[in-house]
């Protein structure tokens, strides 16, 4: 179908399959071998660094740094953008990547999750990648996608056109596709969200969960469901119906999930799957990112609930109720 593909952001996809077949070996063997607990570092992000969340981070450098494929890589646990030496041959893709989202997870045998986003460079080819690369609004991405490792490995990505799941057959060793053209239903059956911060949301806020609870007599009760776990919270809504919501509150104003390497690469599978991602006003997918590490509210999911959350967060700021 595109006779002008060099076939580069196939191989680049492989690529993470690869990484991700390591990180599963690791995670299956989590409690067997010496990868559980705290690394004894602190991250960019002020947060503790989980074994796993370093081991994670290096094999995804490893794999996908010399391929001469990428430019730069970016992920949730390097302070800078990592970029691609003249000797490993910068290539014309740029990646940015949470390695193990939902980490505080591992300790329990909680399912957690290697979420990736990939643009294609905008600096002259040829050097290597720079932040600029990397700050580029989601709607430009080529292709994003999430491994969960959970009661299988799971692979969900979209390239654009449809969105497509691999489960690891874990005798072959090999993603298969399992999950073809996965689409999102348009309205919900779950919503997940931290209610233990009840207390710090904002009125519009309360109203969206009161109504998901059936409490307003508008008949939208819903069942809630929050693992903790970004990937596998968005995995299950994806499949099954519903909306994930991590606001903006007194404590965290902008929120706590980050936008390159977990709201954008969510919100480009959402998108292609018929849902929506937002902010609470405005699509994840149309902000410009200013830093690496920037923080944004999210709300994902089906996509009349997507709407419902806008407009009720609208009319409460309005002052209607
Ligand atoms: P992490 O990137 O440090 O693992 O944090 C992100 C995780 C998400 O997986 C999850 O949705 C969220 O943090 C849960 O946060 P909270 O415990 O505040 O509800
Ligand atoms: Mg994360």
């Amino acid at each position: 179908m595109h006779p002008e593909a060099t076939g580069e952001l196939t191989s680049l996809l492989y690529d993470v399959a690869l990484a991700a077949k390591h990180i599963a070996a690791f995670t299956r063997r989590a409690g067997l071998v010496d990868v559980l607990g705290k690394a004894g570092a602190v991250n960019v992000q002020g947060e503790e660094q989980q074994k796993l969340d370093v081991l994670a981070n290096e094999v995804m450098q490893s794999v996908i740094g010399k391929t001469g494929r990428v430019c730069v890589c970016a992920s949730e646990e390097d302070e800078h953008p990592v970029p691609v030496p003249l000797e490993n041959r910068p290539g014309k893709y740029v990646l940015t990547y949470d390695p193990l989202d939902g980490s505080s997870n591992i300790d329990v045998n909680v399912s957690v999750g290697t979420i990736f986003s990939i643009h294609r460079r905008i600096t002259p080819a040829g050097r290597p990648g720079t932040l600029e690369d990397c700050l580029q609004p989601g709607r430009s991405q080529v292709a994003a996608g999430y491994v969960m490792y959970g009661s299988s490995t799971v692979l969900v990505y979209s390239a654009g056109r449809g969105v497509h799941g691999f489960t690891l057959e874990p005798t072959i060793g090999e993603f298969l596709l399992s999950h073809p053209n996965i689409t999102t239903p348009p309205l919900g059956t779950y919503y997940s969200i931290n209610e233990s911060y009840y207390d710090r949301w904002s009125e519009g806020y309360k109203a969206v969960v009161r109504a998901f609870k059936g409490l307003d007599g508008a008949g939208h009760g819903r069942n809630a469901r929050y693992i903790g776990s970004l990937v596998a919270d968005f995995h299950r809504n994806l499949m099954k119906g519903g909306v994930f919501m991590y606001p903006a509150d007194s404590k965290s104003p902008q929120g706590k999930l980050r936008l390159l390497y977990e709201a954008a690469p969510l919100g480009f599978i959402v998108e292609a799957a018929g849902g929506a991602a937002s902010d609470g006003e405005r699509p994840i997918l149309d902000i410009e990112p200013t830093s690496l590490h920037q923080r944004t509210p999210l709300v994902i999911g089906s996509r009349d609930d997507v709407a419902f959350v806008e407009r009720t967060l609208a009319s409460r700021k309005a002052g209607v109720s």
